[in-house]
């Protein structure tokens, strides 16, 4: 570092410090210099054409490595619009830090009228695990070390680091040694054991157990726990389900995957052990369970047990150590699901995928969901490397059922918030973080929030395959609005080209009307390794309304 440092350069040697390097965001005043020295100086920044999905990228960076990743916004505008993503990372548990450019206090604080003025330290607040700001230079290297422990420990999530323009341009004072400012965070994210009463409470319900049920969260893919969790699956045999942000970590055909007997196993099971899922509406708040099943969880934060039903054996604590201990303790009382409740899931499982299997390969014109999620389906098989980010209703829904995953961390979707516009941002970060090639499954709706992207991902030449499912609408494309003349409130353009915007911008393009165009286009992008979208048109008469969770809309009575 020079003699006298700017809180920038601070800024990102602090970053450096802690292995930080990649930066996602959208410069203006009062953050494009900044952008500019990170480059220089080593980092990579990635530019985007909105906030919100710079900070999607930044939070799968987060999901995928465990350490938490940066964005970058300009002030009031930049700074809601990347608050969004910045709420949805902390409702899924992804570290990010969000870093924004802000005014200072003394122009705030009066309602002076600042250009992008806006009190956005406070704002932030109830968005995020925690907020901080730094108003001198000498205190960045604190604020990035209290950022990166809070965004990583415990419960991982979003936190916001707001910056005045004065503190990124305020020299430090000459006699402080810019190097002792600097903080490297050592073990930022401490083990938290379980309790020796608290496993053998959760061995006591397992014990007494006939019908014992595992379901995996995405809780379990950020703590990065695949191999404990695939130990105590394989020791107990108890069938697990995976949500879908934890599919993969154990492969999807695994023998003791019950994804495909849903239903039954909520239904029977009478102990179910929650690993890093909460019980929240993705689990019908548990009302679908078997309602005499005991319930085991295991999660990092206390305060999610209790947090819908009584969970008869809390197991609190990360979830390495959890299995750390777990695992023996069921060695050593030789727990093991009966083969009884495993035969009967196994029935309704093969029951289920031959139903599927004739919807993936029943010939239908117009293409349908089923028709064009096979090929699919079928590349990630043979490629199981690849990546696959999805969002959408009918999209995402019937795509989380046929497309198997068959390793950790390699399914990222709209998450616990159910959020449209997280798919190409989550493309993007992917496929620069993993340097693998990517499949973006999108609604047609969903691939409106967040298209511009396109730009973005041609621009860094990455590995991603965009297919857009074009049925012309929010979870149809049929309805007329039998009232007047207007489109009806779910319609889009069927005859719309999205494949068009890649052609804009030097990508691949198609246009695929049948299973088989869709499988070659796919196999041709995937193979070329460049930016493509395939624009696949389905039928608009397919899509039922919000996929499979119509059952959330108030009921009002009309006909559609
Ligand atoms: C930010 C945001 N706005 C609106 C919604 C409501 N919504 C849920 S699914 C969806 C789009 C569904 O249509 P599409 O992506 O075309 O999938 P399809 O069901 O047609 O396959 C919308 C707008 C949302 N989830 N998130
Ligand atoms: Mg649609």
């Amino acid at each position: 570092m020079s003699e006298q440092v700017t809180g920038a350069e601070l800024l990102i040697e602090a970053l450096k410090k802690n292995d930080l390097k990649n930066v996602y965001g959208v410069v203006g005043i009062p953050v494009t210099d900044l952008a500019r020295m990170m480059q220089r100086s080593g980092m990579r920044y990635f530019g985007f054409r909105r906030e919100d999905s710079a900070v999607n990228a930044a939070a799968a960076s987060g999901f995928l490595t465990g350490k938490p990743g940066l964005a970058l916004t300009v002030s009031a505008p930049g700074f809601l619009n990347g608050l969004v993503a910045l709420g949805e990372a902390t409702k899924n548990c992804f570290p990010v830090i969000m870093i924004s450019g802000s005014s200072e206090r003394h122009i705030i604080d009066l309602n002076r009228g600042d250009y992008e003025g806006l009190d956005q330290y406070n704002i932030a607040k109830p968005f995020c695990k925690a907020a901080y700001r730094v108003d001198r230079p000498e205190d960045m290297g604190l604020a990035v070390a209290r950022a990166i422990r809070s965004a990583v420990s415990g419960r991982p999530g979003g936190v916001y680091l707001d910056l005045p323009a004065d503190t990124i341009g305020a020299l430090l004072d000459e006699n402080i040694d810019p190097e002792s400012t600097l903080i490297k965070e050592d073990d930022p994210a401490p083990q938290q054991r379980p309790s020796v009463e608290a496993v053998d409470k959760a061995v006591e319900v397992l014990k007494n157990a006939k019908k014992p049920l595992i379901i995996l969260g995405k809780g379990a893919s950020i703590a990065h726990a695949e191999n404990e969790v695939r130990d105590f699956i394989e020791t107990t045999k108890i069938p697990y389900l995976p949500m879908s942000m934890a599919k993969g970590l154990l492969p999807d055909d695994h023998e003791s995957c019950v994804a495909a007997a849903r239903s039954l196993s909520f239904s029977d099971a009478d102990a179910i052990m929650l690993v890093g899922a909460r019980l929240n509406w993705m689990l019908s708040h548990g009302e679908k369970f078997n309602p005499d099943a005991k319930l085991i969880q295991i999660d990092v934060d206390a305060n999610e047990i209790d947090s819908n039903k009584k969970i008869a054996a809390p197991l609190v604590g990360d979830m390495k150590s959890v299995f750390n201990e777990l695992t023996p303790a069921v060695k050593k009382a030789g727990i093991k699901a009966s083969q009884d409740w495993l035969d009967a899931l196994k029935a309704k499982k093969d029951e289920n995928f031959a139903k599927m299997q004739k919807r993936l390969t029943t010939p239908r014109s117009p293409m349908g969901y089923y028709g064009a999620l096979a090929p699919i389906k079928e590349l990630i098989k043979k490629n199981p490397d690849t990546y696959l980010v999805s969002e959408g209703a009918n999209t995402l829904d019937i795509g989380r059922n046929v497309i198997d995953i068959f390793k950790p961390r390699h399914r990222l979707d709209t998450g616990t918030w159910g959020v449209m516009g997280v798919g190409l941002g989550y493309a993007i970060g992917t496929a620069i973080e993993t340097g693998k090639k990517v499949v973006c499954v999108e609604g047609d709706s969903a691939f409106g929030f967040d298209g511009m992207e396109i730009e973005t991902i041609c621009r860094l030449h990455l590995p991603i395959t965009i297919v857009v499912f074009n049925n012309g609408g929010i979870y149809n494309g049929a309805e007329k609005d039998p009232a007047g003349s207007d489109p009806a409130p779910i319609t889009l353009d069927a005859k719309g080209r999205y494949d068009k915007l890649a052609e804009a911008f030097g990508g691949l393009a198609y246009n695929v009307t049948t299973p088989e165009e869709l499988d070659k286009a796919l196999n041709e992008a995937f193979d070329a390794g460049k930016p493509a979208i395939i624009n696949a048109v389905i039928d608009p008469a397919l899509g039922k309304e919000s996929g499979h969770i119509g059952n959330l809309n108030p009921k009002l009575g009309i006909k559609h």
